[in-house]
């Protein structure tokens, strides 16, 4: 992580990182996320998601975000679950202003800095392959909140979650990537999506979710994958999803940079 980029994470409470993919890269998901999107996610055993391809199962550990995944977690990363996301206008509701710590419990969610590093058990990093301009709808954030000490008060911000075009308050920021671009959000961050505006265009990115390895946030079925998928992956990305002990180093942790065999 650079001393940039902890500045900012600390001030914010998320990372707007531009230009991370390659022209490659960034060609390769897009023609994975086309094939993918074509499927019903009824036909796909858990949805759309990073193991579809491995241009995307790749990204779980790219050069640009694994020195902030392991820095986040203290070097005991553990990847929970990968979403590919295809959003159209069709979704008439906004998703509501949410954060772990309000979801699940100010207990479960820290926000430390320790030695000059910060440590975060839960995090979230959205690969974008798709432009978003402003007045397009999509991601919400209140900066500074992952360090909030008071609850916040209900339906401040957004009361109406139909209203497509809403009068967002000062302290909200519409946050506007373009397809190649990664947003790393702390779950302690307040965030909400808006209604997804444009006819002829979608919103597409996979969403990866991070934790410590040794955090166990089991939502039953949700969170399972099936033997046959784990069995697909690379083993570095077995060992990145693996529950392991407070003490144990796991083996690509001390890689900086990780290619999937
Ligand atoms: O759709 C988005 O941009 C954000 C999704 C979200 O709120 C989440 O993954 O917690």
């Amino acid at each position: 992580m650079t001393s940039k980029q902890r500045y900012l994470f600390d001030l914010n409470g998320y990372l707007h990182i531009k230009n991370v993919l390659s022209d490659e890269e960034l060609r390769e998901a897009q023609e994975a996320i086309e094939r993918c999107a074509r499927i019903s996610p009824d036909q796909l055993p858990h949805g759309r998601n990073f193991a579809f391809d491995k241009s995307l199962e790749a990204l779980t550990m790219h050069p640009v975000t694994w020195p902030i995944v392991k820095e986040l977690t203290d070097d005991k990363p553990r990847l929970n679950r990968g979403s590919l996301v295809v959003e159209t206008h069709e979704k008439q509701t906004m998703t509501p202003f949410h954060c772990a710590r309000e979801d699940c419990g100010w207990q479960t969610r820290r926000y430390e800095v320790r030695n000059g590093r910060i440590f975060c058990n839960d995090i979230i990093a959205f690969f974008y392959f798709t432009d978003v301009y402003p007045g397009d709808g999509g991601l919400l954030v209140l900066p500074g909140s992952h360090k909030s000490e008071f609850q916040r008060p209900d339906g401040l911000f957004l009361s109406d979650l139909e209203d497509p075009n809403p009068v967002l308050h000062s302290a909200i920021k519409n946050i506007t990537p373009r397809a190649g671009d990664v947003i790393v959000l702390s779950e302690l961050t307040t965030h909400g999506v808006l209604i997804w505006q444009p006819k002829d265009r979608d919103r597409r990115f996979l969403i990866l979710r991070y934790k410590t390895q040794y955090f166990q946030d089991h939502r039953g079925e949700r969170d399972t994958y099936s033997r046959e998928l784990m069995d697909k992956l690379s083993p570095e990305t077995q060992e990145l999803m693996s529950y392991e002990s407070y003490w144990h180093d796991k083996e690509i942790v001390k890689r900086e940079t990780v290619d999937l065999s």
